[in-house]
């Protein structure tokens, strides 16, 4: 019984064609550039990449999509790949010659998120197609320039959330402006088919028509790209549909819906919690973090699942996997935190007097309970139990506050970042990977060693009242972000600060409110009933 992506033995009988299609398929690096010498003898540099090694590529993303493959065994073979199409490189008289396409790809203005843009880049350029990847937080000007001056095949975007997502529409209207006609690919964690659709739309009439996609994924991107260069019928009929699909929405959304604003509150409002002990109003800095006490905080199944890939990995081959691979993984990783590398993580929180007024909790100056220091206005679930974060916290007595709330910022720092960043442009894919989902659990376990940090110092019991993170389902404005980083005094204590998408840099960063009250749940504020994802 195989692990998904279990490497084979070579069999050097076969034929060159196969032993480097074998090679790229069980990602053996070593001795590909000879396979690429033997394969010259008996073929063009351009056969070589057209018959042998796209199709090799091709297939591991056939694997990958009927799960037969993890995505960071996707990027091995993708390592090998680029090793093959580097030496290949020297025969090849002109490189242009053989690109499939130009894309021009960034990650928007305001947002720091790039593994997503990078894993994009990473498939199409190891399938053929020539990325000109400009980066994270790229101004759209300079995103059009480079594809005006590259004559680029289409525009690819990324962002991390809804507030940075909000420069991909202008992407469309500086087009409309200047004149200008490269289809565009939107892909990102916040965004989805519905958004696409509507931003393809030009003053709510008129469709963008060179055409804007949405990408669920790298592969997505793929099959976006060969419809848009593959031949012209196809491309036609593909942006046809992109254009019925969007005025259709356009229509749909045209009509009347009945969402009403809501009085009602919930009936969490009526049984106010008990008020712990606060140690002190004041703020903290939490920064000789002994990491051996981070690690309990890790959610293994968030980072071997989600961040690492195995979200379709079964039974015994996930077993197999954790064990060979991902448990000696995350054990060498840490290691190296233990010894300084990596990682260096920080928190700056802080407790506030602390009282609910209507749907906003508003938060008091330490030494005087009347002074407001700053508030927040939470949004009310309109329907379902009209749940608002406001309810979690008592309204004022006697004119004062007299609840408790907890704020914490927390970052693992931007070493993470950077050691990333050297890794994928030197080529090692599957090493990013992994060490980027790494710096993500270490970000989302270091918010849950505060939260827990805090539970202790309150004295209340490991397991009541909740963490909210702003851009989550109970409280979604980022903006507020601000009033957090101002009341802790964010960016002294800690060196984080906010893009103009209210993002945090550094990237493996996040803030949360903390709320006592033992009812506290997680639901959306938006017009649903469900309840919605923790916090981080
Ligand atoms: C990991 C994660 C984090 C990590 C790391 C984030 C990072 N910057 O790397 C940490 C824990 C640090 C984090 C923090 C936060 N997060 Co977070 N996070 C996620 C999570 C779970 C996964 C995102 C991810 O890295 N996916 C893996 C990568 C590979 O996928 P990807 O980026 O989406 O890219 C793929 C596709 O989208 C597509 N694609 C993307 N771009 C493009 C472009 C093109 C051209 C194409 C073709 C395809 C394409 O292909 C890529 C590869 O397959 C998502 C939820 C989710 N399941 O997506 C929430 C999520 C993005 N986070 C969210 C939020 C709110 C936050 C915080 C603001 C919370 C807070 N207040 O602290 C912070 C902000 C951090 C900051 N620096 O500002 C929300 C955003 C919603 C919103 N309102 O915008 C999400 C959606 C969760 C949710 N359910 O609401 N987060």
């Amino acid at each position: 019984m195989r692990t998904p992506g279990e490497v084979e033995k070579p069999d050097e009988s076969a034929p060159i064609e196969l032993r480097i299609h074998q090679a790229i398929l069980h990602r053996r690096k070593d001795g590909i550039e000879n396979n690429i010498h033997e394969a010259l003898r008996s073929r063009t540099p351009v056969e070589v990449l057209n018959e042998i090694l796209l199709p090799a590529m091709k297939e591991v993303g056939d694997r990958f999509g009927a799960g037969e493959l993890i995505l960071p065994f996707v990027l091995q073979s993708a390592e090998v790949m680029k090793k093959a199409v580097a030496h290949l490189e020297q025969f090849l008289e002109k490189k242009d010659g053989v690109t499939k396409g130009k894309v021009v790809l960034a990650t928007v203005f305001g947002d720091v998120h790039d593994i997503g843009k990078n894993l994009v880049n990473t498939i199409l350029s190891n399938n053929g197609y020539t990325v000109f990847d400009l980066g994270k937080q790229v101004p759209m000007n300079a995103i059009l320039e480079k594809a005006v001056e590259v004559g680029a095949d289409a525009i690819g975007l990324s962002a991390l959330l809804v507030s940075t997502s909000k420069q991909m529409p202008i992407c469309v209207q500086e087009q409309d402006v200047r004149g200008l006609a490269f289809p565009i690919i939107v892909g990102g964690a916040a965004i989805n088919r519905e958004f696409a659709r509507r931003i393809a739309v030009l003053d709510g009439e008129r469709f963008f028509e060179p055409g804007l996609f949405y990408a669920k994924d790298a592969f997505e991107g793929l099959e976006i790209m060969e419809r848009l260069t593959g031949e012209r019928a196809r491309r036609e009929g593909f942006v046809e549909r992109a254009r019925s699909e969007a005025l259709a929405q356009i229509a749909r959304s045209a009509a009347p819906t009945n969402v009403v604003g809501t009085a009602a509150v919930s009936a969490v409002r009526a049984q106010p919690a008990p008020i712990p002990t606060v140690p002190a109003y004041d703020v903290r800095t939490l920064d000789a973090i002994d990491l051996r006490a981070l690690w309990p905080c890790f959610d293994l199944r968030s980072l071997y699942r989600l961040s690492w890939g195995a979200a379709n990995t079964k039974g015994a081959a996930f077993e197999r996997l954790v064990a060979e691979e991902f448990a000696p993984r995350l054990r060498r990783y840490q290691e190296r935190a233990e010894r300084g590398e990596i990682l260096a993580p920080r928190a700056a929180y802080g407790y506030f007097r602390a009282a609910a007024e209507g749907d906003d909790v508003v938060l008091f100056d330490s030494a005087d309970a009347s002074k407001e220091i700053g508030r927040f206005a939470f949004a009310r679930q309109p329907g379902g139990e009209h749940l608002s974060l406001a309810d979690y916290v008592r309204e004022r007595e006697n004119g004062g506050a007299v609840d408790v709330v907890a704020l914490q910022v927390v970052t693992v720092g931007e070493e993470a970042s950077r050691l990333i960043e050297t890794l994928q442009s030197a080529g090692d894919y599957s090493e990013a990977y992994f060490l980027h989902g790494f710096s993500v659990a270490s970000a989302e376990g270091l918010a849950e060693f505060v939260h827990r940090h805090v539970r202790t110092e309150l004295g209340i019991e490991p397991s009541r009242g909740k963490r909210y993170s702003w851009g989550y389902g109970a409280c979604p404005d980022l903006a507020q972000h601000e009033t957090v980083f101002r009341l802790l005094d964010a960016t002294q204590r800690i060196g984080v600060s906010l893009t103009s998408g209210f993002q945090i840099v550094p990237e493996q960063s996040t803030a949360a409110i903390v709320l006592h009250h033992p009812k506290a749940s997680y639901f959306n504020a938006a017009a649903t009933r469900e309840r919605s994802a923790p916090a981080t």
